[in-house]
C-alpha cells in the first residue's frame, strides 16, 4: 500500500504521504468534542423532547457531558446552538407565511406540530414542522444552566436562515451554506470527532452523518444523547454503524485516557 509507484522502495515522498494519511492520524489523533444543542427549549421548554414519542429526559445528558469535560483532554470543544429567527420556516405557527406545494401531504390549515409538509419553493422543499423553539436571544435558546462551558470552546450557531432548517451542525438542510464548524476543525487538524447531545435522531444524527461523509473518524456518545422518536433513534444507530461510525458510552471514552 505504501509503495505507491511500485518500485519496491518507500522513498521520501511516499513516506511523507504514508505519514500524513495513515500513520499520523493513528499515533497523533486530534480530538474535537461536539456538544449538540443542549438548550432549554429541548429540555424543559417549547420543544421539550420528553413530550415526544421516546419520552426521554434531555437533562440527563448534562451529567455525562460535564464529566467528560472534566476528565478527557479533548484538543477542542464545540457547542452548537439551534438559533432561529422568529420567522423561521420550521415553526408550526409560521406555516401560513409561505405557500405550500400541491404535493404537500397536509394543508396549511390542517398542519400540526411534528407533521411534515412540502413548501412550494421553487424547488419544492420537505419540512418537518416543530413548535416555535430556540428563537435567537431568548431563554429557550440558552444552553442548560448546569452544562459546563469550558474556556476556549467555540460556539457554532445553526438554523439562522429563516428559509431553511439546519439539522446538521456542518450545513443547512439544503447545503446552501456551512456553519464555521468545518473550517474550525480544519484549522485544528482534527481527526476524531466525539458527538453527543440533542436530539439523537435529528441534529446529532445529521451531524455525525456529515462528519462520516467528510471522512472524519466519528464517535457517538450514546448515554450523552437523547432523542425524539425510538424508531428513528434505532435507525440513526444503524446508519452510523453502516457508515463506519462508532457508538460508545461516556465511560468508554473516559477509559481511553
Ligand atoms: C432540533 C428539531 C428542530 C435538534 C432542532 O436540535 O435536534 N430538532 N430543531
Ligand atoms: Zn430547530
Amino acid at each position: 500500500v505504501f509503495d505507491k509507484n511500485g518500485d519496491g522502495f518507500i522513498d521520501k515522498e511516499e513516506f511523507t504521504f504514508c505519514w500524513n494519511h495513515w500513520i499520523k492520524v493513528i499515533v497523533r489523533p486530534v480530538s474535537a468534542f461536539l456538544i449538540v444543542d443542549v438548550q432549554n427549549d429541548f429540555i424543559s421548554g417549547t420543544l421539550n423532547i420528553s413530550n415526544c414519542n421516546a419520552q426521554q429526559d434531555g437533562s440527563e445528558v448534562v451529567e455525562p457531558i460535564n464529566r467528560l469535560l472534566d476528565t478527557v483532554p479533548f484538543d477542542a470543544v464545540f457547542y452548537s446552538l439551534d438559533w432561529h429567527p422568529p420567522d423561521h420556516v420550521s415553526f408550526i405557527d409560521n406555516v401560513h407565511m409561505r405557500e405550500l406545494h400541491p404535493s404537500s401531504p397536509v394543508s396549511a390549515d390542517k398542519a400540526q406540530a411534528y407533521d411534515t409538509v412540502v413548501f412550494a419553493g421553487p424547488p419544492p422543499m420537505k419540512q418537518r414542522l416543530w413548535p416555535r423553539h430556540c428563537v435567537q436571544d431568548t431563554w429557550g435558546a440558552d444552553l442548560h444552566k448546569d452544562l459546563k462551558v469550558v474556556e476556549g470552546a467555540v460556539k457554532v450557531y445553526k438554523g439562522t436562515n429563516p428559509e431553511v432548517d439546519s439539522y446538521s451542525v456542518f450545513w443547512d438542510n439544503k447545503k446552501l451554506a456551512d456553519t464555521s464548524l468545518i473550517s474550525q476543525l480544519r484549522l485544528r487538524n482534527a481527526t476524531d470527532i466525539y458527538i453527543c447531545g440533542l436530539a439523537y435522531d435529528v441534529c446529532v444524527g445529521a451531524t455525525i452523518a456529515d462528519a462520516l461523509a467528510i471522512g472524519y473518524r466519528a464517535i457517538l456518545i450514546d448515554d450523552a444523547s437523547r432523542g425524539v422518536d425510538l424508531a428513528d433513534i434505532e435507525s440513526t444507530k444503524s446508519t452510523i454503524i453502516n457508515n463506519n461510525g462508532v457508538i460508545i458510552t461516556s465511560q468508554e471514552v473516559a477509559a481511553m485516557v
